[in-house]
C-alpha cells in the first residue's frame, strides 16, 4: 500500500498500523493540506449540432417509457464517473410528441432548462410548469415530477442534477408515483403567484430550503436582464448577470444548485475569473468564444460547456449573447467554503 516511504525506518510501525486499519497521515500526503484546490475534470464543450442528431436517433430507437428518462448524459472526459463535473450531473432529455415521462420523486434535486419546445410541461408537486425555450423549471428534492410533450415537435431540455453530491453523501432515495402522471391539483403558475409576485401567503410557511417558485419563464427573466442592461454598464467579469433566487430569502433556487442568466453585448470580452464551483453553461442566444482553463471553443445557440472548479473562465461575445448557467455554488456557500478570484 505505501510505497516510497518518507521515513523507511518506520516501516515496521506502519505495518502494525495497517493491520489495525490505520495509516500514518505524514506518509500519505505531500503536504497535510494543499494551498490550492485540485481541479476535478476537464473543461469541455458539447455542440448541440452534434448532440441533437444523437438525441433524435435515440428518439426513434427507444421510447420514453422504455428508457424511463430518455437522457443522453454529458460525461466529463476528465472524470471516471458519469457526471459533467465532480459534483453535478447534466444531460439532454428528449420527449417526443405525445410521449410522457412517468411520475417519480427522488432525493436528488434537479433543474431543467428548455432548449426546444413546441408545447409541453413538467408537472411538479401538482402544478403544470409550461416548457418554452429558455424557461427554467426546478424540481426540488423529493418533489413528484413527470413530463409530457403536448406539441408537434421534439421537446428537449438540459437536465441539471446534484446526483454526484447526493451519492457522495449516501442519501439517495427514489419512489415511483402510483399513477403514470401525478394528479394536477394546482393552477398553472400557482407557485409563482403565491411566492413570486412580491407577495407571500398570509398564512402558512414554506418548509423546504428550495425555492417555492417552480418556474422561471424566459419571458420574465430575459425582460429583467434586458432592462438592467439598458441602464447599467456591463460588469468587467460577467457582463450583465443575475442570479435566479428563492424569493423567501434571496438565496439560490436549490440548496445544492445555483443558477444564473447573463447577457454579453456583441464584441464584449469578460476579464477572467474563477471560483471553487463547477459551472455548466448553456447558450440561449448568440455566439462567441469561451476560454476555460487551457481550452478554447467557439459556441453558438444551445451549445453546453463546463468549467470545472478553480478554472479560469473568460467569455467573448461575437454577437449579443444570452447565456444560462448553473453550478454547485449553492451547496458550497451553505458549507462556507465557496471562494472566487478575479483577474
Ligand atoms: C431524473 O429523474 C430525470 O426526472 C432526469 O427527468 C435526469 C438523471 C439522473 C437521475 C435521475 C427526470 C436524471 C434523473
Amino acid at each position: 500500500m505505501l510505497e516510497k516511504l518518507k521515513y523507511p525506518a518506520l516501516r515496521d510501525a506502519y505495518d502494525i498500523m495497517a493491520r489495525a486499519s490505520a495509516v500514518p497521515l505524514w506518509e500519505i500526503y505531500d503536504r497535510l493540506v494543499s494551498d490550492q484546490p485540485a481541479v476535478h475534470g476537464a473543461p469541455h464543450l458539447w455542440h448541440y449540432a452534434q448532440m441533437r442528431p444523437l438525441l433524435m436517433d435515440a428518439g426513434t430507437r427507444i421510447s420514453a417509457t422504455e428508457a424511463e428518462r430518455r437522457v443522453i448524459a454529458l460525461k466529463n472526459p476528465g472524470l471516471d464517473r458519469p457526471g459533467i463535473a465532480q459534483t453535478l450531473f447534466a444531460g439532454l432529455q428528449l420527449v417526443m410528441p405525445g410521449e410522457i415521462a412517468t411520475a417519480h420523486r427522488h432525493s436528488q434535486g434537479a433543474i431543467r432548462f428548455v432548449l426546444e419546445s413546441t408545447g409541453g410541461y413538467t408537472a411538479v408537486n401538482g402544478e403544470r410548469c409550461e416548457m418554452r425555450r429558455g424557461d427554467l423549471i426546478t424540481t426540488p428534492s423529493w418533489a413528484w415530477h413527470d413530463h409530457e410533450n403536448t406539441g408537434a415537435g421534439p421537446l428537449v431540455w438540459l437536465d441539471g442534477l446534484d446526483v454526484p453530491l447526493v451519492n457522495f453523501f449516501g442519501a439517495k432515495f427514489a419512489e415511483d408515483h402510483p399513477q403514470d402522471q401525478q394528479p394536477i391539483d394546482r393552477q398553472p403558475d400557482d407557485s409563482a403567484s403565491r411566492w413570486g409576485a412580491g407577495l407571500r401567503p398570509f398564512h402558512g410557511q414554506h418548509a423546504t430550503p428550495a425555492s417555492p417558485v417552480l418556474s422561471y419563464p424566459y419571458a420574465t427573466t430575459r425582460a429583467a436582464l434586458e432592462r438592467v442592461a439598458s441602464s447599467d454598464a456591463p460588469d468587467a467579469h460577467h457582463g450583465w448577470k443575475m442570479i435566479y433566487t428563492n424569493p423567501l430569502d434571496g438565496g439560490h433556487i436549490l440548496p445544492t444548485i445555483a443558477a444564473f442568466l447573463q447577457m454579453l453585448p456583441a464584441g464584449f470580452r469578460t476579464r477572467p475569473w474563477r471560483t471553487t464551483e463547477a459551472t455548466v453553461f448553456a447558450v440561449v442566444e448568440g455566439s462567441g468564444t469561451a476560454r476555460i482553463g487551457d481550452a478554447e471553443w467557439t459556441f453558438t445557440e444551445s451549445d453546453v460547456f463546463v468549467a470545472p472548479n478553480w478554472t479560469w473562465i473568460a467569455l467573448e461575445a461575437h454577437t449579443d449573447c444570452v447565456i444560462f448557467s448553473f453550478s454547485d455554488r449553492s451547496a458550497q456557500e451553505r458549507l462556507g467554503i465557496w471562494r472566487a478570484e478575479e483577474n
